[in-house]
């Protein structure tokens, strides 16, 4: 309500919410990902009020479960790179994107969660005083606590007269790498809050940029660069570099300029898989003989149980996030560590190195280019092979599955690979051109693929999105809540489910920890879940097209049909049983 008459002056005078909303469009807040509550009246009166005036504001996205959410913001996030809006119900909707936050902190993927704090009058003295019986019970004493280890800042709202600055200081921290989640809360009686539009600080947005990232102290390079030259075993292995197109570039550049093996550990994909440096996403071996190796945006490397490097090797660990200060042990080796952006440090050691290289170096660089050649056919062959054999009806094997699927994607087509002990099938049979298309979670948080395929697609209608499951995953995802996204806002994505019946990973875990224990001799690892269910009934209650597969032989025909409905805008869920638990 514009009460600008009633205070006598000609300057218009809105409630905090009105500004809320001005100021996300400002700051590059295309999509409000919202469910809603009592504490959000404000601002749906706002919405409704800015709409009939003709003002921008956010488009709203109502997700029936925040974990839908806080993961398409993810899933926007990671194809355009900027942190949209996620507003959800005080402390319960916040507990219900912890899992969300997590995923999005561990990928480094921006966010701005935003939800309302519980009134704090009681006697109708303000507006939007306490009104109903949940006032009084969502009111903890530290809300942001629920998410609060998956944050780069957090605030609640004082007044509504800094709602701007506080929307500015949230996008600068949030944009700036290492990308994440930042926190903001607001009471209802803040948002209602009126002010004079010339009370409300106007900025121009050119103003608020991100902190940029840059290169490496140029001694560190020159140092770096001595060492590939005099290395005969360097590797380099990479998580995430492959979200920036230049970091792609630089890796690829240098690997083919100095015979580097590139591997790759997760969370993307960085480089291309035709690149003839690209040998796969285990180093293991390679760690073992390496005497140079490249950290490079990575948080796993491999695991130090499995494999130890050698003493005398020299690593260089460079990052966007050396200190990893969100982790409280990360041991990886750096004889050096440069923090920056991988794709200016590692353009900047190519240039040391091409005025340092010699024609002995040359040499050297050819004969390992062959023998990284022979390491790359030979990993072809293997998954060649593993996809030959199609399995048995009732458990298709999923290498065959995952390579079938490949035959119809396009370069840009994007797969979110929740596949979990079948996600190195996925991997291996999905080779990809085009850095950041094959996509996992950075975070351990199941349940994130199908938020993150709608949140991709929303972001990139023409590209094919797809998830990629397990039957667990499938579950935690809230696939009702996916699926009611899908059809109300002809988001159409394509579900695969590798239904092995049950948590394969978790009965994996008891044989590691206990090769012949008791759970091994008595078959039981508390990992079965529900037989015979029929996961396409969800995608149909929804208008989304479903098919279930357990024939090998059928497979083929039933992607090819799911795609097609996919690429003709309707979403789409094959339900495939795959090799059994
Ligand atoms: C939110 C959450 N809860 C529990 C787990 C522990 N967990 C890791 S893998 C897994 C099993 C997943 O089952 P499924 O998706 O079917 O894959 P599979 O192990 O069968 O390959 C579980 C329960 C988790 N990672 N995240
Ligand atoms: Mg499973």
């Amino acid at each position: 309500m514009d009460t600008s008459v009633a205070r006598k002056t000609n300057v218009p005078d809105f409630a905090t919410a009105y500004y809320l909303l001005e100021g996300l469009k400002e700051i590059g807040v295309d999509y409000l990902f919202c469910n809603f509550g009592t504490d959000h009246a404000p601002i749906i009166d706002e919405m409704a009020h800015r709409r009939r005036r003709g003002e921008p504001m956010p488009t709203i996205v109502r997700c029936p479960h925040e974990n839908t959410a806080a993961h398409m913001a993810a899933g926007y996030a990671l194809v355009t790179g900027r942190g949209q809006g996620v507003l959800v119900h005080v402390d319960v909707g916040t507990a219900n994107t912890a899992n969300g936050m997590h995923n999005l902190f561990r990928s480094r993927l921006p966010v701005l969660l935003m939800a309302g704090k519980a009134p704090y009058t009681v006697n109708d003295e303000l507006v939007g005083s306490r009104d109903t019986y949940v006032h009084f019970v969502q009111e903890p004493f530290d809300q942001a606590s629920l998410v609060r280890p998956y944050l780069k800042w957090e605030w609640t709202l004082p007044s509504g007269v800094v709602v701007k600055e506080a929307l500015r200081r949230a996008v600068s921290i949030m944009q700036s790498e290492p990308r994440g989640p930042v926190y903001l809360m607001m009471q209802r009686e803040t948002l209602t809050q009126h002010w004079r539009a010339d009370e409300i600080r106007r900025y121009a947005g050119e103003q608020f940029a991100a902190t940029s990232a840059g290169g490496a102290d140029p001694q560190l390079v020159a140092t770096l660069a001595e060492r590939i030259l005099e290395a005969e075993n360097p590797i380099l292995i990479t998580g995430y570099a492959g979200r920036h197109e230049h970091s792609s570039r630089a890796i690829d550049g240098l690997a083919q300029f100095a015979g580097i093996a590139v591997y790759e550990a997760n969370m993307t994909n960085n480089i291309s898989h035709d690149s003839p440096c690209f040998v796969g996403f285990t180093a293991d071996k390679a760690v073992l003989e390496a005497d140079v190796g490249l950290l490079v945006d990575v948080d796993v490397p491999w695991f130090p149980s499995d494999v130890q490097p050698k003493d005398k090797a020299f690593w260089a660990h460079i990052d966007i996030d050396t200190l990893k200060p969100g982790s409280p042990m990360w041991t990886f080796p750096g004889n050096m560590r440069m923090q920056g952006d991988s794709g200016r440090i590692l353009d900047q050691v190519l240039e040391a190195l091409k005025a340092k290289a010699t024609p002995r170096f040359k040499e050297v660089v050819a004969a390992r280019l062959k023998r990284i050649k022979a390491a790359r056919d030979e990993r072809i062959a293997r998954a060649a092979k593993l996809a030959a054999d199609k399995g048995r009806p009732g458990a298709i094997n999923p290498h065959y599955l995952a390579a079938e699927l490949a035959k119809l994607l396009d370069d840009q087509d994007m797969i979110f690979n929740e596949g979990v002990t079948n996600a190195p099938a996925v991997l291996m049979q999905i080779p990809r051109r085009v850095a950041n298309t094959t996509v996992r979670a950075g975070g351990g948080g199941l349940g994130w693929s199908g938020g993150t395929a709608l949140g991709a697609k929303l972001a990139a209608p023409d590209r094919l999105t797809v998830q990629i499951c397990g039957d667990g995953g499938f579950y935690f995802g809230n696939p009702s809540s996916v699926f009611a996204v899908a059809q109300q806002y002809k988001l159409p994505i394509l579900t695969l489910v590798m239904d092995n019946t049950g948590w394969n990973a978790v009965k994996q875990s008891v044989l590691r920890v206990y090769p012949e224990g008791e759970a091994k001799s008595a078959n039981g690892f508390e990992a079965e879940l529900a037989p015979d269910v029929h996961f396409t009934k969800v995608a149909e209650a929804f208008g989304a097209y479903g098919e279930e597969v357990s024939d090998p032989a059928d497979v083929p025909a039933a992607l090819a049909r799911c795609v097609k409905e996919v690429r003709d805008g309707r979403a789409a869920l094959l339900h495939a049983r795959v090799t059994r638990l």
